[in-house]
C-alpha cells in the first residue's frame, strides 16, 4: 500500500525534518503534499529528487490525504485537524493541542504503541522532553517498576524556534565583541521581561502554571503519567533553557519498585532496548552529550549511578535530539506503527 500524505508546516524546523525522515525510512508515500501559510506558497520542498510545490493550508488540501503530519502550532492544529479527519485522514498531530484529550492517544512506540489502535483520527505526539525521558526509563520501568521521577532538563534554544536559534546567534556575537545585548524571544515571547540566553541559563520555558511550574515542566508531569498509564507514578520537573542549538539533556533521578538493583542490572535493562543507545562507562568518559547526540533518532543514556542514601534511588543523564526523536522522528514512527497495525 502507498499512501497520500501532508505535512502542515512544512517550512518549519520539524516540518522539514518530517521530509527528512520520510525519505530516510522509504516511507510509502504515493503523493506527498506539503501544506504551509499562505506567505510560503509558491516554494517548493525537495522529496525523493523531486521538486513539490508547497499549497496553502487549507481544508479542501485533505480531500484525497491518507496520513496528516501537524507540525505548525496548536491554533492550526485546533482549526484544521478536525477538517482533516472529517476528510478521512489520520492526523498525527505535534502541537499540544489534543495530548490531555481522553478520546486522543498520545504515543512513543516504544512505550505504548497499542495506544493507536483507540485513535478516533487524531493521534497526538508528546512534548519533546517527555519523549526522550519515557523512551529511557520504560526498560526499567518494565523489569524493576517505578515509583518517582524527579528531572530536571537542559534544553536547546531550537524547542523555542527558529526566532530563538537566531537570538542565540545574535547575542553571542555581540557579548564577544563587547556590543549591546538585545533580548527579545527568550524565554517566552509573549512575556513581559526578556533575558539573554548567550552564556546564560533560565530556569523558565513556557509561561507559569498557578502551581509555580512552568507548563513545560506540567507537560512531563501529565503527559508521563498519561504514556505509562500511571496516575500514582510521581513526577516532578524543573526544565531549564540553556545556549547549545540543538538536543536537549536530562538529569533523571528514580525511585524504582526494588532495593539491591546493582548498576550493572540497570544497565542491563536498558542494553538493547528498542530506540535506546547506553552511553556509559565513566572510566573511558563515555557518556551523550547534546552535540554527540545531534542528528541521531536514538534516545542515549549515560552517566547511571546509585544514589547515595536511597536504596531504590538512581541517576542518569539522558540526551537526545529534540527535532529528531522529540519530534519529526517520534511522528514518523507512529505513523509506521499505525500502519503495521492497521494490516
Ligand atoms: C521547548 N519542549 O523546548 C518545547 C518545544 O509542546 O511541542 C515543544 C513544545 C511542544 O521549548
Amino acid at each position: 500500500n502507498q499512501y497520500n500524505v501532508a505535512v502542515v508546516g512544512v517550512t518549519g524546523a520539524v516540518g522539514q525534518r518530517i521530509i527528512e525522515m520520510l525519505e530516510q525510512v522509504d516511507f510509502p508515500v504515493n503523493q506527498l503534499i506539503p501544506l504551509a501559510s499562505k506567505r510560503s506558497v509558491g516554494k517548493t520542498v525537495d522529496f525523493k529528487g523531486e521538486s513539490i510545490e508547497i499549497k496553502e493550508a487549507l481544508p479542501e488540501q485533505f480531500d484525497d490525504v491518507d496520513i496528516a503530519f501537524f507540525s505548525a502550532g496548536g491554533s492550526v492544529s485546533k482549526q484544521l485537524a478536525p477538517e482533516a479527519v472529517e476528510r478521512g485522514a489520520v492526523v498525527i498531530d505535534n502541537t499540544s493541542a489534543y495530548r490531555m484529550d481522553e478520546q486522543v492517544p498520545l504515543v512513543v512506540p516504544e512505550v505504548n504503541e497499542q495506544d493507536i489502535l483507540n485513535h478516533q483520527g487524531i493521534i497526538a505526539n508528546p512534548n519533546c522532553s517527555t519523549i526522550q525521558m519515557v523512551a529511557a526509563l520504560e526498560p526499567i520501568r518494565q523489569k524493576y517498576g517505578m515509583k518517582r521521577i524527579i528531572v530536571s532538563t537542559y534544553q536547546s534554544v531550537s524547542g523555542s524556534g527558529n526566532q530563538a536559534m537566531d537570538e542565540l546567534t545574535h547575542q553571542s556575537q555581540a557579548m564577544l565583541n563587547n556590543e549591546e545585548v538585545f533580548a527579545e524571544v527568550l524565554p517566552v515571547k509573549s512575556e513581559k521581561k526578556h533575558f539573554p540566553i548567550a552564556f546564560n541559563a533560565l530556569p523558565q520555558i513556557d509561561t507559569f502554571d498557578e502551581n509555580h511550574y512552568t507548563l513545560e515542566e506540567m507537560k512531563m508531569v501529565n503527559e508521563t503519567k498519561k504514556i505509562m498509564h500511571d496516575d500514582e507514578l510521581q513526577v516532578s520537573a524543573t526544565c531549564v533553557r540553556l545556549p547549545f542549538y540543538y538536543s536537549h539533556a536530562e538529569s533523571v533521578y528514580v525511585e524504582i519498585d526494588h532495593d539491591n538493583i546493582s548498576i550493572d542490572q540497570f544497565q542491563g535493562a536498558l542494553k538493547g532496548a528498542p530506540g535506546v543507545v547506553l552511553q556509559d562507562d565513566v572510566h573511558h568518559q563515555i557518556y551523550p552529550t547534546p552535540l554527540s547526540a545531534e542528528g541521531k533518532t536514538d534516545v542515549f543514556v549515560g552517566r547511571i549511578r546509585k544514589d547515595l542514601d536511597v536504596s531504590n534511588g538512581f541517576h542518569l543523564w539522558v540526551v537526545s535530539d529534540n527535532l529528531l526523536k522529540g519530534a519529526a522522528w517520534n511522528s514518523v514512527q507512529i505513523a509506521q506503527s499505525y500502519i503495521k497495525l492497521a494490516k
